[in-house]
């Protein structure tokens, strides 16, 4: 039976991750999460699996080494799946210094921890480690045109402190991988969406003020392009890549599903309009003249997009979830968790939306 660590499992992608791998093997892996909680940690993401035998969970820094080697002391770890990080961008340029901490100086943690525990006297590490680290296709910067796609061979040129702070982390596993052979790969993902994103992000921040009549802002001229992916398709695809794909390899992993930011609003009021029933209140909120434009990010990248041709061929991976059904699941799902919406927005969150849409 393998043993788990998962980072950050108790953020958006991770708890989903957690949910699939359980899903997938059940009785048969064993899950350690470690998680610092921050504002984006809510362990009511995993209250489904917290008292499975085969799942524990330990509130740690990834920051702290000491915490960190004592953990890969007392567990025959074989697989790392590293999320914990600082991922809003509006909220890197606000305050880089914490993205640099955790990105980077967690991730060397990560590193040396596991390197510690995996290496053999010969220079030569333990069969059937891995360690995948989770990236973001923000490190390649952005694309101008139409029909320019990210690749694994894209050079790296990111322009947020966020991303640039992702791109160091890839760079310190890429040197572990080629300095020591160290087992691991790398996953340069798009955007996400799905059950437990927090509503900082777009797509749940939309859908959360929509139900409740506020402004929806739209950055600068809203013709911004993502490429969008179910997150059950991204845990997939990470799970996939560490059981058939190449050690030392990076796959890009993306849903071929770019859409500017207005395209987005619009199909999740129209989608709000279409799920509500008849008669209730929030019918009347939901609203395209709650669309506001507000202040451009500062150094918004204009446009991602992935070519997932080598995950596609060498994995077998593909994106499973049309947008329009991810889309479905997902305000379905926040229909279903209204408490977990207001416990996440109660308190710090209102501070934080205050503060970062007040000059908007
Ligand atoms: P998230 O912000 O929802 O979750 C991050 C988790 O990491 C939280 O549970 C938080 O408590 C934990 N964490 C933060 N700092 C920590 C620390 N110092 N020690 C231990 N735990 C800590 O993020 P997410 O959207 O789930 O993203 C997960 C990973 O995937 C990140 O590495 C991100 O860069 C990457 N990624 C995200 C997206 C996306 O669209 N959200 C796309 C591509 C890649
Ligand atoms: O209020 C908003 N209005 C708006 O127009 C917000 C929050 C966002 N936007 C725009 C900015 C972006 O063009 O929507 C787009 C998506 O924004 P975010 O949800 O903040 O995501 P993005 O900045 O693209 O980064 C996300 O995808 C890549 C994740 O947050 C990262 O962690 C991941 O690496």
């Amino acid at each position: 039976m393998k043993t788990y660590l998962v980072t950050g499992g108790a953020g958006f992608i991770g708890s989903n991750y957690i949910h699939y791998m359980f899903k997938k093997y059940g009785e048969n892996i064993r899950i350690i999460n470690v998680d610092k909680l921050t504002y984006a940690g809510n362990l009511e993401n995993l209250k489904e699996v917290a008292d499975r035998e085969n799942y524990t969970f330990i509130k740690a820094d990834i920051c702290d080494s000491e915490a960190i080697f004592k953990i890969f002391e007392e567990n025959e770890i074989d697989r790392v799946v590293h999320f914990a990080a600082e991922s809003h961008v509006d909220r890197s340029i606000k305050d880089p210094d914490v993205f640099v901490k955790t990105n980077v100086l967690g991730t060397l943690v990560m590193l040396n921890a596991a390197k510690a525990a995996w290496e053999l006297p010969d220079d030569t590490f333990k069969k059937d480690k891995n360690f995948l680290h989770v990236s973001t296709d923000e490190v390649y910067g952005s694309l101008e045109n139409e029909g320019e796609y990210f690749y694994e061979t894209t050079p790296y040129d990111p322009h947020s402190p966020y991303s640039a702070s992702k791109a160091a982390s890839d760079f310190l596993v890429k040197s572990y991988m080629d300095t020591y052979r160290f087992p691991a790969n790398i996953t340069n993902c798009s955007n996400n969406y799905g059950p437990y994103q927090f509503p900082e992000k777009l797509i749940p921040l939309i859908i959360n003020n929509a139900l409740q009549g506020k402004k929806l802002p739209v950055y600068g001229d809203g013709k911004n392009v993502r490429d969008w992916l179910y997150v059950e398709d991204h845990a997939k695809g990470i799970d996939m890549v560490q059981e058939k794909g190449r050690l030392f390899e990076t796959y890009n992993i993306g849903g071929h599903n770019e859409k500017e930011n207005i395209k987005i609003i619009h199909i999740i009021l129209d989608t709000l309009q279409e799920m509500l029933p008849e008669g209730d209140p929030r019918k009347e909120l939901v609203s395209e003249t709650l669309i506001t434009y507000v202040e451009d990010r500062k150094g918004h990248d204009r446009r991602y997009a992935i070519a997932p041709d080598k995950i596609k061929e060498e994995v077998g991976w593909y994106p499973e979830t049309m947008f329009e059904d991810g889309i479905k699941l997902t305000i379905r799902w926040f229909f279903e968790n209204e408490d977990w919406l207001q416990r996440v927005t109660s308190g710090d969150y209102q501070n934080y939306y205050e503060d970062m849409y007040q000059t908007r």
